[in-house]
């Protein structure tokens, strides 16, 4: 987890992400999922090349990390922190609260290649 820089006064609170300051790699993209349904779940694929910062703008819900051996859970639940996710990890985000807001900050353009969507060619390319 990564605190980001929180600016806090009697007009409310600022939580900033900024290229290199905290942030280790070159920020390229930004998007954010929102609207989630009761119990719907997003992920649940891993990436080959692509770093993440993953931040509960709004709301809570879990990341589930995991590297091919191990499963770590990560309650995401404070605007001033980001979960970094690193290449090589299947993720799941899941248990939404209503209202919740899941902002990703990654290093890569959109790219279709990048993705691993079936868990043992996950597993078979963590092998290799
Ligand atoms: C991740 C989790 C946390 C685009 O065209 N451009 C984009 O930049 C993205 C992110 C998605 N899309 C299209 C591809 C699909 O047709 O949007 C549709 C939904 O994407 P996906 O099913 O990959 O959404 P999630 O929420 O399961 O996964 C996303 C990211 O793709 C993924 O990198 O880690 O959020």
């Amino acid at each position: 987890m990564i605190p980001l820089p929180t600016f806090t006064d009697s007009r409310g609170s600022m939580s900033v992400l900024e290229q290199f300051d905290r942030i280790p790699f070159d920020i390229k993209r930004i998007y954010w999922i929102y609207d989630i349904p009761q119990g719907e779940e997003r992920g649940s694929h891993a990436h080959k090349n692509q770093y993440q910062l993953i931040v509960a703008v709004a709301g809570s819900f879990t990341v589930e990390v995991d590297d091919g051996e191990k499963q770590t859970n990560f309650r995401l639940d404070n605007p001033t922190h980001g979960l970094m996710v690193m290449p090589g990890t299947w993720r799941t985000v899941k248990d939404f609260t209503p209202g919740s807001v899941c902002l990703v900050a990654s290093s890569d353009y959109y790219n279709v290649d990048d993705y691993i969507r079936e868990y043992n060619d996950f597993l078979d390319w963590k092998k290799g």
